[in-house]
């Protein structure tokens, strides 16, 4: 028997082109969408529109967005922090919003709610409740895509806390052993709902745990949506060209409390005011946009406006709809 034992290297370049001003624009403005519709999200629970769960994304927003611009025409998968998630993979404000409010025009009829947004049109195969329950789900997604030769990769988000799940482990040695086609994206938020990431595990740097197994992995700051989409990029390349999967730990932080019930008292004095000043993810490609690509101030107020009529549009349109029908409630329960 010969012994494997060292984690392959990834690609130094996705080889994905460089982003004109027009080009970067456009994440600048996916990114914007994902925190209004989010800031507006937060104001309709506190109103009673939406009720249950509700994990909120703000400033986290250049990981998915990143990843989206490297990764659109594959399959997506992530956990119940996923609004971002499927706004960036190419849900409608409108679709996300009415699936919020529990309406009949949401996503999926209003009867998944704000953990369990899907879209099969779109590549996005779900947000999930069970931390880390989702990640083998990601290996299924990445065997169908090999059995079928679809030259696609499965991309499957999830936390931090994740990271430290027996579903997760076991996941990431099936998926190095058969050699599947899925880029995982560790999260890393700093914290597991009140437990940092220094209180839940040993190793802090996160990717190491593909070593146990052999694995492709990189580590990398996702402030910067232009940094995550030449690394996710990477990863991409190297799994849709049969290398095997990859795990990367993205580093980023969310500004609000893990749901919407939480105060978050557990962080460090001004750490989040900190990180807001330095690394907010709109706010360095603002900085890239106007200082480096040479677009004006007034572009990017006017794509501001567009986004900002285009989420008052959803919530409108989510306010307006009808409730799901009762007598409808088992329809989608299974596979006709
Ligand atoms: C198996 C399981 N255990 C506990 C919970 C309760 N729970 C929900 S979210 C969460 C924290 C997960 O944190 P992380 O994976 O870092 O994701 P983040 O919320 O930071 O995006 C916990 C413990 C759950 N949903 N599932
Ligand atoms: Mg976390």
């Amino acid at each position: 028997m010969s012994e494997r034992i060292d984690s392959p290297p990834l690609p130094d370049e996705s080889g994905l082109p460089a982003l004109d001003g027009a080009g970067l624009l456009d994440l600048y403005r996916e990114m914007y969408r994902i925190r209004r519709v989010e800031e507006l999200a937060a104001k309709a629970y506190t109103m009673r529109k939406i009720l249950g769960f509700c994990h909120l994304y703000i400033g986290q927003e250049s990981v998915a967005v990143g990843a989206a611009a490297a990764t659109k025409d594959d399959y997506w998968i992530a956990a119940y922090r996923e609004h971002g998630h499927a706004l960036a993979k190419g849900m409608s404000s409108r679709a996300m919003l009415a699936e919020l409010f529990g309406k009949a025009t949401g996503c999926v009829h209003g009867v998944g709610g704000s953990m369990h947004l899907f879209d099969k049109d779109i590549r996005f195969m779900g947000g999930y409740g069970i931390v880390g329950g989702h990640v083998p789900l990601a290996n299924g997604v990445g065997w169908a895509i090999k059995h079928r030769n679809e030259g696609r990769v499965c991309v499957c988000f999830f936390g931090d806390g994740a990271t430290n799940q027996g579903a997760f482990f076991e996941a990431l040695c099936l998926a190095q052993l058969y050699k599947l086609p899925v880029v995982f994206i560790c999260e890393n938020n700093f914290y597991a709902m009140g437990t940092s990431v220094e209180r839940q595990s040993f190793l802090t740097r996160l990717d190491l745990r593909a070593r146990g197994v052999g694995m492709a992995h990189d580590q990398f700051k996702g402030f910067d949506v232009e940094v995550v989409r030449e690394r996710v990029g990477a990863a991409a390349k190297f799994a849709r060209e049969g290398n095997g999967p990859v795990l990367l730990e993205v580093v980023t932080y969310r500004y609000r409390g893990h749901s919407m019930s939480d105060p978050a008292k557990y962080r460090p004095k001004g750490e989040l005011e900190n990180i807001r000043e330095t690394s907010d993810p709109l706010a360095i490609t603002h900085h890239r946009l106007v200082n480096d690509l040479g677009l004006s101030e007034d572009t990017l107020t006017e794509a501001r406006q567009v986004i900002d009529e285009e989420a008052q549009d959803a919530w409108d349109f989510a306010e307006s709809s009808p409730d799901p029908d009762p007598t409808k409630l088992y329809d989608y329960v299974y596979a006709e």
